[in-house]
Formats: structure tokens, sequence, C-alpha cells
């Protein structure tokens, strides 16, 4: 997998977050729950300093409840607040806000010393691209302001949006890079979705996944597609899905590339179950 992130770009987009924190109290630095190790950023402590922030684990949905939960104690474990968000179904929303409160407590107090009462929470969203930035401004805003794309890259121009909880929050792109260089950062990155697919070799990929989940637990594609794996390697079993999902191309043979797309797409889709493709450990 070749990925370019222009050392130019990268840098710029560093700064650009670096201006808006200097205009919010706290950062949420949102992950994908089935990796949260690989879809954050390697200098996010860096680049946010010593605001407050918070660890989003969004799409908690998509991910194993009990590594959720694994997840959850680990981040309480090393010192950094972190709560279980899924913001297509509204859920963690008002953890999220009372996390704010308690984590921008001495600043009010301050304000109100000097009789500044009520003042909103400012807060920016920073995150890695389709983690679901967009999503969760809109699900947290009244209004259906942000625009939401299933491909990485849709959110381009900054707005300040009123949100739940007397929350103003910063609508920035606050897109961060993930660390590529590691390969099963990478991996896990184009598996859940975080990496165009134009830029993926979607055949071998789908072997890889096959693999992975197989090695996760041997129930996930044997329940889904009701075939055995067995003995067999992650193309046996995928020419067999293909066979069992009429993926036939003239002369009967299985359209491997089909079979692929629909694995792939099942398994970000969460059609195969909740699941974890990492746990701290
Ligand atoms: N199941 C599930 N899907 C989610 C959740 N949050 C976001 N999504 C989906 O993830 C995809 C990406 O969401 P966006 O909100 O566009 O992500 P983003 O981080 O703004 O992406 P960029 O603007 O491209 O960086 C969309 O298809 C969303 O519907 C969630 O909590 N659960
Ligand atoms: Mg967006």
């Amino acid at each position: 997998m070749n990925i370019n992130w222009y050392p130019g770009h990268m840098k710029k987009t560093k700064e650009a977050i670096k201006k808006s924190l200097s205009l919010v109290d706290i950062v949420y630095e949102i992950v994908d729950s089935r990796i949260p190790i690989s879809s954050q950023n390697p200098d996010i402590d860096g680049i946010i300093g010593d605001k407050p922030r918070i660890k989003i684990l969004n799409k908690s949905d998509l991910a194993d409840e009990k590594s959720n939960i694994e997840w959850i104690e680990y981040f309480k474990k090393v010192g950094i607040p972190a709560v279980l968000v899924d913001s297509i179904n509204n859920k963690g929303l008002d953890d999220l806000i009372n996390l704010s409160y308690i984590l921008t407590e001495g600043k009010r107090k301050r304000l109100e010393l000097k009789g500044i009462k009520n003042k909103p929470i400012r807060a920016m969203i920073v995150g890695i691209p389709n983690v679901g930035k967009s999503t969760l401004i809109n699900s947290l805003s009244k209004r259906k302001g942000a625009k939401v794309g299933n491909r990485p890259g849709v959110t381009k121009s900054n707005q300040w949006i009123k949100v739940k909880g007397n929350i103003e929050l910063l609508d920035t792109p606050g897109i961060l890079w993930p660390k590529f260089e590691d390969k099963n950062v990478a991996l896990n990155l184009a598996f859940t979705g975080a990496i165009k697919d134009e830029l993926l070799d979607i055949e071998n990929l789908t072997i890889k996944l096959v693999e992975k989940l197989n090695t996760i637990s041997e129930d996930y594609i044997q329940k889904r597609y009701k075939v055995s794996i067995e003995d067999k390697s992650p193309y046996e079993i995928i020419v067999e899905i293909g066979k069992k999902r009429g993926c036939i191309i003239s002369g009967g043979e299985v359209d491997f590339s089909k079979a692929c797309n629909i694995i792939l797409d099942e398994f970000r889709k969460g059609v195969m179950g909740r699941i974890t493709l990492e746990l701290p450990h």
C-alpha cells in the first residue's frame, strides 16, 4: 500500500489545528472503536499539548461490546478520559457532555469569579478521515449542518455550531493523519474504510481481512456465509463465498472481485456482527 501524505500537507493541517486550539476549551479526539489505536494520530499529544481532551470511541455500535468496555478501562488506567459513542443512534452524547463539563470546571470557576457566567464551552473535533467527525457534529447539533459522506475527505470548510449542553463546536475538518508506516495499522485502516478504496488492492485486502477475522474468531465468516473455513486458505474461502452468493462470470467461474467487494462491504457495515480488530494488550 502506497499512501501519499505529503509532508507539506501534514504540516499545514497541524498548523491549522494548532491555530484553532487557541479558540477552544476542550478537544474531542475521535477514533474508531474497532481500532482505537490504529485510528489515532501518533502525534496527537504533542499537537494538543495540555488542552483538556476527551477520546471519543465512535462507531461503538460496530465494535464488540466486551471489547468496548476493555478499551474504556484501558484508557481510564492510562489517565485519558474516554467515552463510547454511536453518532448514528445518538448514544453516549450525554456522557460526552457531562465529561466536557467536568474537565473544564477549573476554567469555568475562574470565569465565575470574574462574574462571567454560563459561557458556552468551546470544543473542536479532531480525527483521521472517515471516523465520523461530521456525523458526530450532526448528532450533537439540533440542525443537520455538517456534511456527511461515506468516503474520506468530505469536510472542507470551518464554522461554529451551537450544540446540546451549551457547547459550541468548531466544525473544522480537524483532519489528522494516522500512522501508515506500520503495516498492521495500515491494514486496519483499510479494513474499516479510512483509506480511499481507489488506493487499495481490494482483492488482496479482502484476503487479509478474512485471514484476520478467522484469527479473532472462527465464527464470524462461518456464521455469516455458512461456509466451513476448516483447512481452507482465505482465497479458497472467498471463492466458496462467491459461489454461495452467485458471483459467477461467464464460463461458470467465480467472480472473485465481486465476492471480495461483498465481504468487505458487509464487514464495514457491521453485517457480520460487532467486531473489534484490536485490543488494548
Ligand atoms: N455505524 C456507525 N457509522 C458511523 C458512525 N459515525 C459515522 N458513521 C459513518 O461513517 C462514515 C463517515 O462519517 P463522516 O461523519 O463523514 O466522517 P468524517 O470523519 O467527517 O470524514 P471526513 O470528513 O471525510 O474526514 C459515514 O458513512 C457515517 O455514516 C457511528 O457511530 N456508527
Ligand atoms: Mg467530515
